[in-house]
This record gives C-alpha cells, sequence and structure tokens, in this order.
C-alpha cells in the first residue's frame, strides 16, 4: 500500500484519492494483482483466507430467537396503544411496507416510540425508517430484528416515513403517514394498512 501511486483515480477534490495496491513478490519479477483506491494513510493490511470468514457470517437474525420486549413477529399483531402521553407503535416492515402505514389520535406534545421488526428472513433485506422531524436521521433494522426510535411532533399535520434502504424494485413506496392533532383535541388512536 502506497502514496506513490496517489494520482491514479479521477480527480475529484482537493485531496486526490490513495491507493492500495496487491503485488505477488514470490516470483523473479513482482507482479500486480490488485489496484483499487482506499481510504487515507493506507500502510498495513492483513489478509486472510474466504473461507475464515464466509462460513461464519450472520445472514439474518431469526425471528424465532427475537427476545427484543418490544418486537412485533407478525403483522397481524401490529397496534398503536397510548399511556398518558406517550405512544407506542408497535411496527414490522417487510418488502415493501410498513404496517401500519397510517395512523392518526397522534397530538402535538405527546412522545411516540415506533418500535419496528423486520419480518424479512432473506440475505441483504435490511429495511429503513426515517420519520420526518425525528431527532434521529435514520433507523437501519436487519432482517429479523427489533430497534425503537422515538418522535415528538411539535406541529399539527400530515407527517410521512419512509424506508431509507433500498429494498427492491417497490423501495420508493414503502412508506406511510401519521396525523397529528392538536394537544387536547378527542381524536381517537387509529391505525391502518392501506386504509383497511
Ligand atoms: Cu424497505
Amino acid at each position: 500500500m502506497n502514496k506513490i501511486t496517489k494520482d491514479r483515480y479521477l480527480p475529484t477534490g482537493p485531496e486526490l484519492c490513495q491507493s492500495a495496491q496487491l503485488y505477488d513478490i514470490t516470483g523473479d519479477k513482482m507482479v500486480l494483482l490488485s489496484d483499487f483506491p482506499t481510504v487515507g494513510e493506507p500502510h498495513y493490511a492483513a489478509g486472510c483466507p474466504a473461507d475464515l470468514i464466509k462460513p461464519n457470517q450472520t445472514k439474518i437474525y431469526k425471528l424465532e430467537e427475537n427476545k427484543h420486549p418490544y418486537a412485533t413477529l407478525k403483522a397481524e399483531d401490529a397496534r398503536v396503544e397510548r399511556d398518558g402521553k406517550n405512544v407506542h407503535v408497535y411496527m414490522t416492515m417487510i418488502r415493501s411496507h410498513f404496517t401500519p402505514d397510517n395512523i392518526e389520535g397522534v397530538k402535538t406534545g405527546d412522545r411516540v416510540y415506533f418500535h419496528v421488526t423486520n419480518l424479512e428472513q432473506d440475505y441483504d433485506v435490511p429495511h429503513g425508517i426515517s420519520m420526518v422531524g425525528a431527532n434521529t436521521s435514520e433507523l437501519l433494522i436487519m432482517p429479523g430484528q427489533t430497534e425503537t426510535f422515538v418522535w415528538e411532533p411539535k406541529n399539527v399535520g400530515v407527517w410521512p416515513f419512509y424506508c431509507t434502504d433500498f429494498c427492491s424494485a417497490l423501495h420508493q413506496e414503502m412508506q406511510g403517514y401519521v396525523r397529528v392533532s392538536p394537544a387536547g383535541s378527542t381524536i381517537p388512536l387509529k391505525w391502518s394498512l392501506d386504509g383497511e
């Protein structure tokens, strides 16, 4: 790995891309095996055979082993519950929708906890979730995992949330809405998928 070949790649900024090169030095002449841009200050590296890594990788988290206290293990169990000013959304995600994807009855001044479970059991299908106005920029949730984020809606209106990780050709459809009503209003909590 070296800086001598720093100018091998397209100049895209004040600093030129640094370079990693893998040489075979077993013969009389060294042979360049691989040549690619890398992060800054590349000096040392260690290699190991792929078969040490590959059989040990985690491909999914098994849903039946998900003991998260706020997990929702099937879409039928998705729900929204109010506890004073705290609202708990038990949500699932699977290609290509959230359940529920329509929520009403949230009010300004509430603290809304989204407990989101990714129901996928396939390799390489994480889903993300981002809520407009939440302090968390996004959550990325791996297949079989549950994560929680908190949203404190400040303004009345209809607020969208959406998947932030490309998951299929229908990724752009993977979104939903929360209607926020004024504090003190009596709109009951309601939730649905596709309005049904
Ligand atoms: Cu998605």
